[in-house]
């Protein structure tokens, strides 16, 4: 993806920057800057499995369910005077689709399935079984500047249906099998493709398939089905929340979607939203395959929104703000191995766009693992999006302790990520202070010298790679030179009207409500601006959301949501929690909230806003970060020495009462509380890290010495209960 004719015009693009000559530089950049192609490559759709059921159009009582629980989906309808019903599940640990139909009366399934694909390059039949066998293709005549045209030879693929009739009669006739009253059949499909790695697709998928199928073939339906609970009830079952009315449960989606709207709230209907996040973590992130993009993996468009790829100036970011306080922790790493691929493709970025070493990734990343800047000078020259990826890994270890990955994997990709800025950053000529540049604030104004966001990052990656060396005992001489640099970087700044500067400069607009708030990004997801550390800071943060004002995307609220709560306002905090539950409409004019399906819309659908939703509720309930942090150093909590848990820090009103259990706090700790009429009842912390411990509740602080294995269980006073 690199240009390599690139490097060529990099000085002069900065120069002209550093001499504020922007509009130039923005069109060298245009001409001279990006990557080869200009865009990367989509997240494709193998294509559809199509079922027809003879006896659908007098279905009565059609219902359709998914237990988050058990990630098993159900629909069930009477036609004429049987029962039907279909279980669906996507098993992990089988690597295979699965449906069951099956009627309470014998004789009662008849169902056609065929297969369709925009990428076929051939079909075939045989008895009980379907295979269909394409490739990488352009089709159709429409493009999208967003996304890379194809070019040469793409991934190959294999899908296979294969069915299980249970009596009746089966056969395969023109792409279609066909099952005539049987008393049940089970369907498997499985996929694979060529994909091995990013730089190889010689991959066998026939064979693939073959293996897959043929160790789901000897397990039977209730075996498959048990495997596949087993191993998702493990992962949803860590997190209880039980807040507002249950029994509303017993409504359709769609009906309490609307009640809401009419209602003012429904908090157990966003107590779900909260859990079906999870859930599609669970189900779109598991360990040895990619990392969720912007539609999870639910696309199903041949030229999805953004290419369903990975947006990094927010959006993969917010895919994972819930993944360690909601204990999904292994599903974090799909993106590390993501990472470890863009350490190596954005090192050669490094050197052939900019002359130096560390590595470097810009806006967007693809499956081929393209790090070089692309689209457009406001938004795809923007040097840290590894920096910011690469803050997830101490994040990782912060939760989890783990030195081991520390060690061989977190750290040697946070160290390529600074040595990158070691290397790019500049000095204002104005100030002295270090910046880095050109760059942007995401998506607005242009190209600029040193916005505040990537000083943030680059400040907090900085001070974070220190940590991290300093925990491993490596590398003393360039803990100095971090350590150096990190305090030259240009400080943050209050600006004329009371606002955090989003810009070197006090050019802000008070009336700019743009859904990027970049700028915000030192109170979350980072810590360098606090409440107890930080005060005036932390105020101007403020002033400069509340002129951003709360409508917004649905990403866009999912950050303001966790913003809010980092502000210790949970009414306002709840206040975008229910802007975001709201129904959604692609209509003109389109309307961000939530499908009836809970998928958060953008709009159209895009998966980031669930993600921030679930996570804005752990913050309303819990946080961990240091709320004593400040830009200069970094503490002990912030370095992982420490810890401090705050305990209902942004409690909304509207959650008064409630219980939860299974959240994961930074250390390790893992917390139930019990509140009631905005009180809180009952506090316990396991402790799986032994490490001094602060605890804060309603302005009231006490410190513990943590061991590991303990429990310690509070009242509202801190108390030991
Ligand atoms: C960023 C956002 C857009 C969208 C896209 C995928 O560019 O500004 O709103 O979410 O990513």
């Amino acid at each position: 993806y690199n240009d390599t004719n690139a490097l060529r015009y990099f000085p002069q693009i900065r120069d002209l920057a550093l001499a504020e000559k922007l509009e130039e530089a923005e069109i060298m950049t245009d001409e001279h800057f990006y990557g080869v192609p200009r865009a990367q490559q989509a997240y494709e759709p193998i294509g559809n499995l199509l079922l027809s059921f003879e006896d659908v159009g007098n279905a009565r009582d059609y219902r359709r369910e998914l237990d988050l629980e058990t990630g098993v989906a159900k629909i069930s309808y009477t036609a004429g005077d049987a029962i039907l019903t279909r279980e669906v599940f996507a098993s992990y640990p089988d690597r295979v689709l699965v449906m069951h139909i099956s009627g309470d009366k014998p004789g009662r399934v008849s169902v056609e399935a065929r297969m369709k694909s925009p990428y076929l390059d051939a079909s075939t039949e045989m008895p009980g079984r379907l295979v269909i066998n394409g490739s990488w293709k352009k089709v159709g005549e429409e493009t999208n500047w967003l996304i890379a045209p194809v070019q040469g030879q793409g991934l190959k693929f294999q899908t296979e249906l294969v069915a299980w009739p249970q009596g009746g009669s089966s056969e395969a006739v023109n792409g279609t099998l066909r099952i005539q009253k049987a008393d049940a059949v089970t369907f498997i499909l499985t996929i694979a493709t060529s994909y091995l790695n990013y730089t190889n697709i010689g991959g066998d998928p026939p064979a693939l398939c073959r293996q897959i199928l043929s160790r789901a073939a000897a397990k039977d339906y209730a075996t498959l089905r048990q495997r596949h609970e087993a191993d998702f009830r493990g992962l949803m079952s860590r997190v209880h929340l039980n807040v507002g009315d249950a029994s509303l449960n017993q409504k359709p989606t769609d009906e309490r979607l609307k009640a809401v709207r009419a209602a003012g709230s429904d908090a157990n209907l966003e107590a779900l939203v909260f859990q079906f996040g999870r859930y599609l973590l669970a189900a779109s992130s598991r360990a040895g395959g990619q990392p969720a993009n912007l539609q999870g993996i639910w696309n199903e468009d041949v030229l999805p929104p953004w290419g369903s790829k990975y947006t990094i100036n927010i959006n993969t970011e917010m895919n994972y703000w819930p993944v360690e306080e909601t204990n999904l922790s292994e599903c974090h790493l799909p993106l590390f191995d993501a990472l470890r691929d863009l350490a190596q493709s954005g090192a050669i970025t490094a050197r052939e766009h900019y002359d130096v070493g560390g590595w470097v990734l810009h806006h967007n990343f693809d499956l081929w693992r393209g790090t070089a800047p692309i689209n457009a000078s406001n938004h795809g020259i923007w040097q840290t999006g590894g920096a910011w990826l690469s803050t997830h890994l101490w994040e990782h270890y912060l939760f989890t302790g783990d030195l081991e990955f520390l060690h061989a994997t977190a750290y040697p990709l946070m160290k390529g990520a600074a040595l990158f800025f070691v290397d790019a950053l500049v000095k204002d000529p104005k100030t002295g202070f270090l910046y880095t540049g050109p760059s942007n604030s995401p998506e607005q104004g242009g190209l600029v010298m040193g916005p505040t966001m990537d000083r943030e990052i680059v400040r907090t990656l900085f001070g974070e790679t220190i940590a991290a060396a300093r925990a491993l005992n490596v590398d003393a001489g360039l803990r100095e030179r971090l350590t150096a640099m990190r305090r030259q970087i240009a400080p943050l700044e209050i600006g004329q009207y009371g606002q955090l500067q989003e810009w070197m400069e006090d050019t802000d607009d008070p009336k700019n409500q743009h859904r990027h708030v970049s700028h915000l990004w030192a109170v979350y997801p980072g810590s360098e601006i606090t409440p107890f550390g930080t005060p005036e800071l932390f105020k101007a943060a403020q002033q400069s959301l509340i002129f951003r004002g709360d409508a917004a995307t649905g990403w866009s609220m999912g950050w303001k949501l966790n913003l809010w709560a980092r502000f210790l306002d949970g009414d306002h905090a709840y206040r975008i929690m229910r802007n975001l539950v709201t129904p959604a409409s692609d209509a003109k004019p389109a309307k961000a909230g939530v499908y009836k399906n809970l998928f958060d819309a953008h709009p159209p659908f895009q998966i980031d806003g669930n993600f921030g939703a679930t996570a804005g509720v752990a913050e309303m309930l819990l946080q961990s970060d240091d709320p004593y942090g400040t830009p200069t150093s970094l503490t002990a909590v912030q370095s992982g020495e420490a810890a401090f848990l705050h305990l209902l820090p942004a409690l909304p009103a509207a959650l008064a009462t409630g219980k939860v259990s299974g959240l994961v706090a930074r250390g390790g700790f893992q917390v139930a509380l019990d509140w009631r009429n905005g009180k809180l009842v009952k506090a316990t912390i396991a402790a799986r890290q032994s490490k001094p411990l602060k605890v804060r509740y309603a302005g009231k602080e006490i410190e513990v010495q943590a061991k590991a294995g303990q429990t310690y269980t509070f009242g509202p006073d801190l108390k030991a209960l």
